[in-house]
């Protein structure tokens, strides 16, 4: 055990110790200090990025000191369990104004920093934020140690620490294009890398069966290549509590970084070579969302952090004294898709060869340690690796998946006789074609829970995707709805609205969102709806400034603000809004009287470098915004953006500058959604379809405060069994027709009537996702926004009611879900009911 005597005290607000204080006089000194004696610098010469850093590091300090602590008192809780995070995806945002509100500073650091004539402000804006993540997976990911932090569960989230994230997206021309993310280029101060704490892991190679010294056959492995992985620990501190967690990304190195021998020879090239490719394994974070490439270097990632993670849990759970068939009852780990399962085979591969333990003690110890969340039902994404690729990178692993299989199949063979249909369906091992290993099926035999991340998901996973899993395993299955942060995308996004939120309802609410309830008798009070449209409206201003200066185009802050951001994916619909916006368009060129209510279209979102079609859909927005936003006869009407290089930054500046929300993908395609729930908190008002999350906010902000359109999940299925034929709809529907022929004419793309020529036979011909279909009602949906825009005080009522009515969708309600329903855990590591 730890000796906890020599671990300074956390001072209270009122303390004096300069080294960790908490008020203006030592944070200002301990900037100084940093400046002067890490960093060199006198403040008269420092940087910007100088006292950026030292800012940072002040911070990190307190937050560290926090760290400690909670590490020690959990080491005096020998019993308790901790929540291990795999996510090959963290996209964590800026740290700065997130830690200075979570440790309650934020105007004492403001208050520091004047003094040295800084504006924290600008240390803010300064920040690079860490990329580690394509979109919504990374972003729960983020949102969940937040949370877990500050319901004071013990939690280590483990990952990738890439060196380049996702890159970043400038617009030419009117197209995306990709520059290298650059997060470390001027040192991230919100890490300590931990050297003496790297591990070994083995790749490739074979295998050896031999006989130990009890005469039982027993299997080792020769690997053909050895990695180190170096862990870099980030503190993650609970709102205003003393629980400060981990997040843990482990980096590639070569174990012997130089070959002397081959140096000496004059070989200077062939000396780094071995560096040169292990550092590869966590060099770049593939920029696809939902949809795997089955490339061997990805494969490497996901075992490489894996591989990691469960050493260095074993590690630690072994030096307290733990013993290997324990394991489960020290940590609860869960998969975040299937991204990491080769945690499975890993932690059995463990248990078996390295601590010998029979096959149904590792595997129970394996099953009650995982718990499996799907995030998406597109065919695509689903995981599957070539066994030859698997084989070769992992030979034991293989050899394990292949008896977790035969008992699997032995299994389904006694419980459905002579279903052999169900039996090469479960199966681990894909037949057709090339054989290869199917990672979801691998997540849900190793894990004791599996869930989806809404209800709708939920159940489509249940009936579709994952039917004989539940069939099989019944008791396996839950619903887990996603939720945000309302720390991050209130109180640091917002501060305009958490102000008037303290004031009215009280402050307790960013930790128990359903005080929001509080709100609704204010809905019917004329002088606070007012201010809550001052509110808005100083967003707005601000967003069209930020938009003035990125992309040159001036926005009115009072005309209605619309706006989509997200990835870019053809499920999800950009260009059904782009339907819209020139639907509006040919309306005002045919009658430019015609009273439409002034809106500002704003876009936003990276699309996969390879995917291009999504590539497409933005030139075409921004093609669009080229022919709207100087017509005179739109006269300001309309204005079209496309707000470069969308990231959880961005959005803190976005979202809560909504007026309207664009949820509006394909019924049953979204999996929950958690834009969604940034907006709406916000303030703006949905206009959406019964999809994902949607559902669930619409249930609870009531359908009265929602704008419904479209088809429903079963309604899509019926009508794609039914033959459904776009080209159909488009016939019968002059409006639609007149807005598909614009686009097919050329008229956006400089008369080349060909640019969109792919895009719009895809709509004529399959429109898998609905488009059309869906088009007039959309349309329609979208005119009653307008009628209810032209009421601000009916609008106002409706966005109170929409923010007091979100308390669900905290990412803390989800946390404690988990716990309930999977984990078994409660604040600090303390088993619950239902535990293994
Ligand atoms: C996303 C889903 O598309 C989104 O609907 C959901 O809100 C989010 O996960 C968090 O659960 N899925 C992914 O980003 C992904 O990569 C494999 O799925």
């Amino acid at each position: 055990m730890f000796p906890s005597v020599s671990a300074p005290e956390v001072s209270s607000e009122s303390g004096h110790d300069v080294r960790t204080g908490l008020d203006a006089a030592s944070l200002s000194q301990a900037v100084c200090d940093y400046l002067y004696y890490f960093q060199g610098r006198h403040p008269a010469t420092a940087s910007r990025n100088d006292f950026y850093l030292a800012t940072a590091y002040a911070v990190r300090d307190r937050l560290f000191q926090r760290g400690v602590q909670s590490l020690d008192a959990l080491l005096h809780r020998p019993d308790g369990r901790t929540v291990a995070y795999l996510s090959a995806e963290f996209l964590m945002g800026p740290q700065l104004a997130a830690n200075l509100v979570n440790l309650g500073i934020h105007d004492a650091m403001r208050e520091a920093l004047w003094r040295m004539d800084i504006r924290l402000e600008d240390m803010i804006e300064h920040e690079v934020e860490p990329g580690l993540g394509n979109g919504g997976l990374g972003r729960l990911a983020a949102c969940y140690l937040d949370s877990l932090a500050t319901l004071e569960i013990p939690a280590i989230g483990y990952g990738i620490r890439y060196e380049f994230g996702i890159f970043s997206q400038q617009i030419r021309d009117g197209w995306q294009v990709e520059l290298t993310d650059k997060w470390l280029h001027l040192g991230y101060p919100w890490e300590l890398a931990r050297p003496e704490r790297a591990v070994a892991v083995r790749f490739g190679g074979y295998t050896e069966p031999y006989t130990d010294e009890d005469g039982r056959y027993r299997v080792r492995w020769i690997p053909g290549e050895i990695v180190k992985g170096v862990p870099h620990d980030t503190p993650i501190l609970g709102y205003r509590v003393k629980t400060c967690n981990l997040l843990r990304l482990w980096r590639a190195e070569a174990v012997q970084t130089f070959d002397f021998s081959a140096f000496n020879i004059g070989d200077y090239a062939r000396a780094v070579e071995e560096q040169v490719t292990s550092e590869t394994i966590s060099k770049v974070l593939y920029p696809n969302d939902a949809s795997p490439q089955g490339k061997a270097l990805r494969l490497k990632q996901q075992y490489f952090f894996v591989a990691c993670a469960i050493q260095d849990m074993l590690r630690a759970h072994l030096r307290f004294g733990g013993r290997p068939e324990t394991f489960h009852k020290r940590w609860a780990a869960q998969l975040n898709d299937t991204h990491p399962t080769v945690a499975v085979p890993e932690l059995m591969r463990l248990l078996l060869d390295d601590h010998g333990l029979e096959w149904e003690e590792a595997w129970d110890v394996t099953q009650k340690t995982f718990g499996y969340t799907n995030h998406t039902l597109l065919p695509e994404a689903l995981e599957t690796w070539p066994i030859d690729l698997f084989g070769a990178l992992l030979p034991r692993h293989l050899e394990i998946v292949f008896e977790i299989n035969r008992r699997l199949c032995d299994g389904i063979r006694r419980v459905y006789p002579g279903d052999e249909d169900r039996v090469r369906r479960m199966s681990l091992i894909e037949e057709q074609g090339r054989r290869s290993l199917r990672m979801a099926n691998l997540a849900c035999v190793g894990s004791h829970a599996i869930n989806g991340v809404a209800a709708l998901h939920t159940e489509l996973l249940k009936s579709q995707v994952l039917s004989d899993w539940v069939a099989m395993f019944p008791e396996r299955f839950c619903n887990v709805t996603n939720g945000v942060t309302p720390r991050r995308f209130v109180v640091v996004a917002n501060p305009g609205l958490s102000g008037l939120l303290d004031r009215t309802t009280g402050d307790d609410w960013p930790v128990h969102l359903d005080a929001l309830r509080r709100l609704e008798p204010h809905a019917e009070d004329a002088e606070f709806r007012r201010r809550w449209r001052e509110v808005k409206r100083e967003n707005k201003r601000q967003l069209a400034a930020v938009i003035r200066d990125r992309t040159g185009i001036a926005v009115d802050p009072d005309s209605l603000f619309d706006i989509q951001v997200k990835r870019i994916h053809e499920y999800k619909r950009q260009h059904l809004n782009v339907l819209h916006i020139l639907t509006l368009y040919r309306r005002l060129k045919q009658n430019p009287d015609l009273d439409v209510v002034p809106r500002t279209f704003v876009f936003g979102g990276k699309a996969a470098p390879g995917y291009h079609v999504a590539k497409l859909i933005i030139k075409l927005i921004t093609a669009t915004g080229d022919l709207v936003n100087d017509d005179p006869d739109v006269r300001g009407r309309l204005k079209v953006v496309f707000f470069p290089n969308f990231s959880v930054k961005n959005g803190e500046m976005i979202y809560p500058a909504a007026d309207l929300s664009e949820q509006i993908s394909t019924a049953g395609q979204e999996a929950s959604g958690t834009g969604n729930m940034k907006f709406s908190l916000n303030g703006a008002l949905t206009i959406g379809t019964l999809d994902g999350a949607n559902i669930e906010i619409r249930d609870e902000v009531g359908a009265d405060n929602f704008f419904l359109f479209g088809l429903t999940a079963d309604e899509v299925r019926s009508a794609k069994a039914g033959g459904y034929h776009p080209r159909g709809v488009y016939e019968q529907n002059e409006e639609l027709r007149a807005v598909v022929d614009l686009i097919a004419s050329g008229a956006l793309a400089g008369g080349d009537a060909a640019l969109f020529r792919s895009l719009v036979d895809g709509l004529l011909w399959h429109d898998p996702f609905m488009v059309l279909a869906d088009y007039q009602s959309y349309v329609d949906c979208q005119t009653r926004v307008a009628a209810l825009w032209r009421d601000p005080d009916a609008w106002s009522r409706m966005s109170i009611l929409n923010v007091a009515r979100m308390g669900k969708f905290s990412s803390d309600r989800s946390i404690r879900d988990y716990c309930e329903r999977v984990w078994h855990v409660g604040p600090l590591g303390v088993p619950t009911e239902g535990a293994p």
